[in-house]
């Protein structure tokens, strides 16, 4: 990434914070009540002498249920292995970060998170939007919704109606077997055959349930996300062929070459991009380009992230290869009240793509240190 100032980082901050979720949220792989989040704040000096702050999100969760990953572990590896080879020298950029840490192995979201928070920093130094900086575009994006998995289908269809209420432009309903024909054909006859609707699986299905997935085919959905075990690509290119509904893969994607290969065995007709997920925001912007240019709809995913990734996630959802509608629903979706002062709100079912430099976001630093759990300091010796 080029026509950025080069630094060094000075001081990292290492923030553990527990949101409430309005609503209890159930995938597949289980029930969360609280978000429990780790932040990192970098204190950056520019080799032009002037200093700034910036901020990155980990999406690790509790626990290693969506990905091997989990919020203590990547605290750990971060302290103990990745921080080390990025306070040394003093001419780094963010997009030297990838690089520095690729002898370790793993540990997509600790990485992502250190990379976001160098180029928040490096960008704000710069008075550059990320969003400028890719060359994205558009200046508002569709939102769409995630649902939990309900027991009861008539409390299903109240929730959605709620979001439709709310203008969301596209439902995603989260299956598992025992809820997923029954749940889609009743919020398909609730939303009428116009709004855009797909599901999510979260993994819970295996290789033999084709025919049965195959039902789903005559509720006219966009895709079908993550219907099988993240490392069995052979499957998904099995049921692509199965199912008319398109195959859209999540957890199996962590970065852009093997994207590449999942593309090439008939996999992924269509990519859920989620920076953390696949090592960070510079990765993520070279998964775009190569679903551009194998002709692949991709569209941003989402991970329950804060007023901090949420404004990340709008910037690169603004770019021209996201042509579906994201995962970037309101903050209020998910949270009562944001670690940012302006959180991400949805207007006419659209949310307006932020400007300001960096991940155009600020943190509102008295509510912030109210969710604060714990924090740890690293300067450099
Ligand atoms: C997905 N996200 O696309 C993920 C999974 C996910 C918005 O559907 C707490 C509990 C946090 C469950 C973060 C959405 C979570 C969670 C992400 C599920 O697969
Ligand atoms: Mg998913």
């Amino acid at each position: 990434m080029s026509g950025l100032e080069p630094g060094r980082v000075e001081r990292v901050e290492l923030r553990r914070i527990a949101l409430p979720l309005v609503s209890p949220f159930r995938t597949s792989f289980g029930v969360e009540r609280e978000r429990d989040i780790l932040l990192v704040r970098v204190d950056w000096r520019s080799t032009d002498g002037s200093s700034t702050e910036g901020w990155g999100e980990c999406v690790a969760l509790t626990e290693p249920t969506y990905s091997p990953e989990y919020v203590d572990g990547a605290q750990h590896v971060i302290t103990e292995h990745l921080l080390g080879r990025l306070l040394t020298g003093d001419d780094l950029h963010a997009s030297d970060v990838a690089t520095r840490l690729a002898t370790l192995h793993g540990h997509p979201m600790a990485k992502g998170a250190l990379e976001m928070a160098l180029l928040d920093a490096q960008l704000r130094a710069a008075g550059v939007s990320f969003g400028d900086h890719i060359g994205a575009t558009a200046t508002t994006i569709p939102s769409g919704v995630s649902v939990g998995i309900h027991d009861d289908v008539d409390d299903l269809l109240a929730t959605v109606q709620r979001y439709v209420d709310d203008g969301y432009v596209r439902i995603k309903l989260k299956i598992e077997p025992g809820a997923d024909i029954e749940h889609v054909a009743a919020v398909r006859e609730l939303i009428g055959p116009d709004m855009p609707l797909q599901v999510d699986a979260n993994t819970a299905y295996t290789r033999t349930d084709g025919r049965h997935l195959a039902r789903l085919d005559e509720f006219d959905m966009l895709l079908i996300e993550q219907p099988l075990p993240e490392h069995d690509i052979i499957g998904h290119a099995r049921l692509a062929d199965e199912v008319e509904t398109p195959i859209c893969l999540d957890e199996s994607l962590v970065s852009a070459s093997g994207t590449a290969d999942a593309i090439e065995l008939g996999a992924c007709e269509i990519a859920n991009i989620k920076p953390g997920r696949v090592g960070g925001y510079l990765e993520a912007v070279r998964i775009h380009d190569l679903c551009v240019d194998r002709g692949v709809p991709v569209w941003c995913g989402g991970m329950l992230e804060t007023g901090i990734g949420r404004a990340a996630n709008a910037m690169l959802a603004a770019l021209p290869g996201f042509t579906l509608p994201g995962d970037i629903s309101a903050s209020t979706r998910f949270y009562e009240r944001d670690i940012v002062v302006d959180p991400i709100t949805i207007t006419d079912g659209h949310v307006t793509v932020p400007r300001s430099p960096g991940f155009g976001f600020e943190i509102d630093h008295a509510f912030l240190d109210s969710v604060t759990t714990s924090t740890a300091t690293i300067t450099r010796d």
